[in-house]
């Protein structure tokens, strides 16, 4: 007899058997790669042996998982004070495939894989789509930016190696992508969300809708998105929206997703172990408590990060998840410690804006913030598209309506910041991850 949690594996494509792996299994093969990655950090990459060297600390001292927490942390200024190879701890004929991630400031971070860890990496994005519900039946419209960006490539072979079929259409070209969608039947859309809303948007402008097409899974992440937005794109185009994590310095997409349960995201743990630090302090927080995000990589070769601090805030999800699988859950990522905007005295997130404006009804997920400077003092304007029927509205109407949204913020933020409605189809839309800010403070200095 088998039990529940195999039966629910059995469900799934073979592949994602970790998925459901005894949590003391887990633990054990954890410790042995754990115990083989810092191994090989050691010899080849001196950034992170002069690091050890600096704690007294060898290899073997890493005995048990928890001492996971005695080792250096890594973080992105590493990568860019080393660029591009000094971080690689294989040769470069081992190494297969490079990526490069721009980032917003200075010099761009370079990703080494070996011909292992693209085999790692597309088994996890296979376990990726098979949890939200892609399989070997599905067509897939990969509209993830191919090239130097990881999510086209991974999310194409990892639906390769599931068996569905891929189209390979990477980001952009909107009125074509609307074409293939309806021509070749697509069931599975991979982007960022903010594109599908620009997708969903279009369509409608060309006279159809996505819900009477046979698009029944979306595939998103890349950036983050609030509950309200996933509402939003559901309750438009009828389908069901996964989350989607993971980072390049890490794999790229892959890292962790959610499954039909859709109560957090299942951390890949047989190949990233996760931890979760107050970003202040380092130490570990509770669980269910909010930190930074800490990766580190088990399995990968060509470069293996210890400790990376993601600056991305989550926070365990406490509990069994229904789905039988046996890999803890982080909260979807909504900011990152470095996004924060100071406005006046008050910290305020982009996501916490989204969440305010899309609960209101009429607005579209179309938004920017602009931030300026006045008088030496922050502002803030939020700009928001609102749906054809406000505009047509009286301008009583859209007073209202504006000040809904300007009450909306400030119950959500603390904070009384100046709304513009705009038409629809004004917001610059974005082919790959959107623009949410603009802060023209320091321009106008
Ligand atoms: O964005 C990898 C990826 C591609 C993930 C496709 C998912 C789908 P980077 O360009 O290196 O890699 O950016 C990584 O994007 O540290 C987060 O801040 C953010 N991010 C990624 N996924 C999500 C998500 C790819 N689901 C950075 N929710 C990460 C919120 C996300 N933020």
């Amino acid at each position: 007899m088998i039990g529940v949690s195999e039966a629910i594996a059995a469900r799934y494509h073979p592949a994602s058997a970790p998925d459901f792996v005894p949590a003391r299994h887990l633990k054990e093969l954890q410790l042995a790669r754990l115990q083989a990655v810092v191994q090989r950090a050691w010899e080849h990459v001196p950034l992170f042996r002069n690091r050890m060297d600096e704690r007294g600390m060898a290899p073997g001292d890493v005995r048990a998982l928890e001492d996971i927490a005695r080792l250096p942390f890594t973080v992105k200024t590493d990568l860019r004070d080393t660029y591009p190879f000094g971080l690689f701890a294989s040769p470069m004929s081992e190494i297969v495939r490079l990526h490069v991630s721009s980032g917003t400031t200075g010099k761009p971070i370079v990703v080494a894989y070996t011909k292992a860890d693209v085999d790692v990496w597309t088994s996890v994005m296979l376990r990726t789509l098979a949890s939200c519900g892609v399989t070997h039946g599905d067509i897939v419209q990969n509209a993830y930016g191919y090239g130097l960006f990881t999510g086209g490539l991974g999310a194409h072979y990892g639906a390769e190696a599931l068996g569905a079929t891929v189209i390979p259409i990477s980001g952009g070209n909107t009125d074509r992508q609307l074409m293939i969608m309806r021509d070749f039947k697509v069931t599975v859309f991979c982007s960022t969300p903010s594109y599908f809303t620009h997708l969903a948007d279009r369509a409608e402008q060309l006279g159809f809708r996505m819900r009477d097409l046979s698009l029944r899974v979306g595939v998103f992440g890349a950036e983050p998105w609030s509950e309200s937005m996933r509402r939003h794109m559901e309750s438009d185009t009828g389908i069901q929206a996964f989350d989607i994590y993971g980072l390049s310095e890490i794999t790229g997409p892959g890292v962790g997703s959610e499954c039909p349960w859709r109560t957090g995201l299942h951390v890949f743990e047989d190949h990233f172990y996760p931890e979760i630090v107050d970003p202040l302090t380092q130490e570990p927080v509770a669980e269910g408590v909010e930190g930074e995000l800490v990766l580190t990589t088990l399995s990968k070769m060509a470069m293996p990060m210890i400790r990376y601090r993601t600056r991305d805030i989550t926070a365990f999800v406490p509990g069994e998840c229904p789905c039988g699988r046996t890999l803890r859950r982080i909260r979807r990522v909504g900011r990152r410690s470095d996004d924060m905007m100071i406005i006046r005295g008050i910290n305020v997130f982009p996501s916490q804006v989204e969440s305010a404006l899309l609960d209101v009804e009429g607005t579209m997920p179309h938004y920017q913030i602009i931030l300026t400077r006045e008088k030496g003092l922050d502002q803030m304007e939020v700009q928001v598209e609102v749906t054809p029927e406000i505009f047509g509205d009286t301008v009583g109407a859209l007073e209202e309506m504006n000040q809904k949204l300007v009450y909306a913020i400030e119950r959500t933020v603390g904070l009384r910041v100046a709304v513009r409605l705009v038409m629809p189809h004004t917001i610059a839309r974005s082919e790959g991850k959107a623009k949410r800010v603009i802060d023209r403070r320091n321009v106008e200095e």
